[in-house]
């Protein structure tokens, strides 16, 4: 293996969860140890607010984030909606997307929602990576299957559900994504594609892959069994 060959970090939907983002970066952080001299690449593959309790505290610490490696965050649809409520008063009526728990994290500081929102609006929707040898794409909800990726619409990369996660052909690339727990409470391993998101909301687990390294390796940040009981 290259000595130039990255490692690659790529997190799951964190959804308010800011206590277990504390901890799954510390975790990173002490794993990339492991490889001196390598370049290293963390990609949070979006939804980063809504549902859990600290939208705000997510977002400020993956902004204040500035490790000696490459960070990426990409757009999700929760990121897309809410920067869409803000500028279409009236759409939050429709959605039942957790945004309360947005708004009352930002509670008294509408200077610091409206910088947030548009460090938001401006995120990228896709991120390529290779290691050893591998293609991978990074993306939140995953992508049309047989159409190039500059011919996919925005809506697709955030929003797609089972013409993707059904589709079971190569993609040329590994698709790394988030967007559709599969209700396990895990992450999943599939030949054309790793779903990083644990269902954080439900089984108090953020999920992280490891790439670069052998086989595809997960970090959890735990919230400990009974969580959520009290919910
Ligand atoms: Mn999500």
């Amino acid at each position: 293996m290259a000595a130039t060959d990255p490692i690659i970090y790529a997190v799951g939907d964190i959804h308010g969860y800011a206590d277990l983002l504390d901890d799954l970066i510390a975790q990173i952080e002490r794993d990339a140890e492991k490889y001196p001299g390598r370049p290293i690449e963390v990609v949070f593959v979006g939804d980063y607010v809504d549902r859990g309790p600290d939208s705000r505290g997510v977002i400020a610490r993956l902004r204040e984030w500035k490790p000696a490696f490459s960070v990426t965050c990409l757009k999700g649809n929760h990121e897309q909606f809410l920067v869409q409520t803000i500028k279409h008063p009236g759409l939050e009526l429709v959605s039942n997307m957790g945004q309360d728990e947005t708004f009352a994290s930002y509670l008294d500081r509408e200077d610091e929602l409206a910088n947030d929102l548009y460090w938001m609006d401006n995120l990228p929707l896709t991120k390529q990576i290779e290691a050893q040898g591998q293609a991978y794409l990074f993306v939140h909800a995953g992508i049309i299957p047989d159409r190039p990726l500059k011919d996919q619409p925005d809506r697709a990369l955030i929003w797609i559900r089972d013409e993707f996660l059904d589709y079971e052909g190569d993609h040329g690339f590994i698709v790394v994504h988030g967007h559709t727990p599969d209700g396990t409470g895990w992450p999943e391993l599939k030949p054309n594609r790793i779903n990083v998101d644990s269902g954080v909301f439900f089984s108090g687990r953020l999920t992280c892959v490891v790439l670069g390294d052998g086989e595809p390796r997960f970090l959890h940040a735990y919230a400990g069994e009974g969580w959520g009981d009290d919910v």
